[in-house]
């Protein structure tokens, strides 16, 4: 079990006040749960202003799949990197749309480009991506 620390913050009461408010509608229940949170979102930040080290992201697309040979280039492209493409889920929303999850694995440089190359084809109407860890550095 990890050793656990205190310590104390001092600031400004109404900074305190609006920080409350803004935990209590987002859920928190303790002050010390939301800054853990903000604090490990600040470390996963880090991770990704470094070039070298692990992340992870994933990106989700929307996309028509009657738009020509799209389906298919988003497969090679997602074969040429099986190093960095953990998994994908693909969902048939309706007769002509699809939205694919895509996790991806690497370094800083080789996520942020296969997750450009991904959203960026013609006949993505709709893309995310969302930054992630490892988890390992928390
Ligand atoms: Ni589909």
């Amino acid at each position: 079990m990890k050793e656990i620390a205190r310590f104390g913050v001092s600031m400004d009461k109404e900074l305190l006040d609006k920080f409350d408010e803004v935990i209590s509608k987002k859920g928190y229940t303790t002050r010390s749960e939301a800054i853990r949170d903000l604090i490990r979102n600040l470390i996963v930040e880090e991770e990704w202003s470094q070039e070298t080290g692990e992340v992870m992201g994933v990106v989700v697309t929307v996309y028509d799949h009657k738009q020509r040979e799209l389906c298919s280039k988003i497969v090679e492209k997602q074969h040429h990197h099986t190093d960095n493409v953990i998994c994908t889920l693909h969902i048939h929303i309706d007769e002509v749309h699809c939205m694919e999850i895509t996790a991806l694995k690497g370094t800083v440089k080789e996520v942020k480009e296969l997750a450009d190359e991904l959203r960026s084809f013609k006949g993505v109407k709709y893309s995310k991506f969302v930054k992630a860890t490892t988890g390992s550095g928390l």
